[in-house]
C-alpha cells in the first residue's frame, strides 16, 4: 500500500501508513519531532524554507550593518547594533533547528555561498538614507512578524519553538523602525521627505517578502496541509497591507500605490498589481544589490576562517582533558 506518489530518500514510494498516521497526526496538531517519522518531502520542504530563512536572518544583517557607524546618535547606534545582532541569534537559532533535519551548518552555509540556496528578496535592496533604516524597521521586521506569527504554530517542533522567541525580538524591531519614521515625519520638510522616499523604496519589496501570489505558489498546497505553513502567501500580504496603511496614514506619509483603496464590501485595502517581473530577477540574483551581498558574505566566512580554526583546536583540547 503506497500513498500520494511522493518518495522515500531511496526513491521508493513512501508508506501508505505511515504517510496517513503522519497527517492524521499533524491534523490532531501533534508537534513532529526530529526522531519522529517523517516523509522525505516533508523533511526537505523544511529544510529549504527554514534555511532559506536562516540565511535571510544572516544576509539581513547587511543592509542595517551599514548604517552602525552613521547612526545619528550614540542612542540609535546602540538600538542599531543590539537589533542586528539579534537578527545573527535569529540566524543562529534556526540554523540549529535546521540540522536537527540531518542537515549540517557546514552544508547549509555553502549552499548560500555557492548561490544555490535562496534568501529573502528583500535584502538586495539599497539602504541609501537613515530614514531607509526606519522603513526597513516599520515595514521589513513588520512584513516578518506578519510572516512568522503564524510559524509559531508550524507543525515542526524545533521550528516552532525558534520563532517564538524571534517573534517577541521583531516585535521590538518593528516599534523601533516605526519610531524612526514617526520622528523623521513630524520633523523638518526634509526629514519627511527623506521618510516618504524611504516609505517609497521599501514599499513594494516589502510586499514581494510574502512570495509569488497564491496561483504561483509552487509549495503552499502541501506545506498548508502539513500545517507548515498556517495562512497563503496572498493572505498574509493582505493581512500586512490592512495593517500598515492606518500606521502610514497616521505618519502623515502616502503609500505609493495609486490603486490602494478601502473596500467596504471586502473589509480590505483593493491594491494595485506587484511588478512580479521584479521579483523574479531579484530572486534569480539580479537585484540592485545581490552580488554585493553575497560578495560580503563570502568574504566574511573567509576572514572567520581563523576563528573556526581556534574553536575547533580548543574544542580538541577539551576533550583531550576530559579523555584524560
Ligand atoms: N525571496 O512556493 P513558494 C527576516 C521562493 S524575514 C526569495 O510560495 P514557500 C527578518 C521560494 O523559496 C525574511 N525567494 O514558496 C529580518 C520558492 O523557491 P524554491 C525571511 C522567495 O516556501 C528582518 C519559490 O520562490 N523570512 O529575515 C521569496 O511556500 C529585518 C516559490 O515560492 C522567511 O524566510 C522571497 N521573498 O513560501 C532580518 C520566512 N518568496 O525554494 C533582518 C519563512 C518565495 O522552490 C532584518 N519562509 N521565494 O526554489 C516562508 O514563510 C516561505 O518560505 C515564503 C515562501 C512565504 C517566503
Amino acid at each position: 500500500m503506497y500513498s500520494q506518489g511522493l518518495k522515500d530518500a531511496e526513491g521508493q514510494l513512501e508508506p501508505a501508513e505511515l504517510m496517513a498516521e503522519f497527517q492524521a497526526r499533524i491534523d490532531r496538531e501533534e508537534k513532529i519531532e526530529p526522531r519522529d517519522w517523517m516523509p522525505e518531502a516533508y523533511r526537505k520542504t523544511l529544510i529549504r524554507q527554514m534555511s532559506q530563512h536562516a540565511h535571510s536572518e544572516i544576509v539581513g544583517q547587511l543592509p542595517e550593518g551599514n548604517w552602525i557607524t552613521r547612526a545619528p546618535s550614540l542612542k540609535r547606534k546602540m538600538i542599531l547594533l543590539a537589533k542586528v545582532q539579534d537578527e545573527a541569534g535569529h540566524g543562529l537559532y534556526i540554523y540549529s533547528a535546521t540540522e536537527t533535519l540531518g542537515v549540517t551548518r557546514d552544508q547549509l552555509t555553502d549552499e548560500l555561498l555557492t548561490g544555490k540556496a535562496k534568501y529573502s528578496s528583500i535584502f538586495n535592496y539599497p539602504t541609501p538614507s537613515w530614514a531607509d533604516i526606519g522603513a526597513v524597521g516599520w515595514l521589513v521586521d513588520g512584513a516578518a512578524i506578519m510572516n512568522q506569527v503564524p510559524l509559531c504554530r508550524s507543525s515542526y517542533g524545533p521550528y516552532a519553538r525558534s520563532m517564538i522567541r524571534i517573534c517577541k525580538e521583531e516585535s521590538f524591531h518593528q516599534r523601533q523602525g516605526y519610531e524612526i519614521m514617526t520622528v523623521l515625519a513630524r520633523g523638518t520638510a526634509a526629514q519627511k521627505d527623506m521618510a516618504q522616499r524611504a516609505l517609497n523604496r521599501f514599499w513594494w519589496p516589502a510586499l514581494m517578502m510574502f512570495g509569488p501570489s497564491d496561483k504561483d505558489s509552487k509549495h503552499s498546497e502541501q506545506s498548508m496541509k502539513w500545517k507548515i505553513k498556517r495562512f497563503t502567501n496572498d493572505e498574509l500580504r493582505q493581512k500586512f497591507i490592512d495593517a500598515t496603511v492606518p500606521q502610514a496614514e497616521h505618519l502623515g506619509l502616502t503609500i505609493p500605490d495609486p490603486e490602494l483603496r478601502w473596500n467596504e464590501e471586502t473589509g480590505q485595502y483593493d491594491h494595485g498589481e506587484i511588478n512580479w517581473q521584479e521579483f523574479i530577477d531579484v530572486i534569480k540574483g539580479n537585484g540592485p544589490c545581490n552580488k554585493e551581498r553575497l560578495q560580503a558574505r563570502i568574504n566574511a566566512h573567509e576572514e572567520g576562517e581563523w576563528v573556526r580554526e581556534a574553536a575547533e583546536v580548543y574544542q580538541q583540547k577539551q576533550n583531550q582533558e576530559e579523555a584524560a
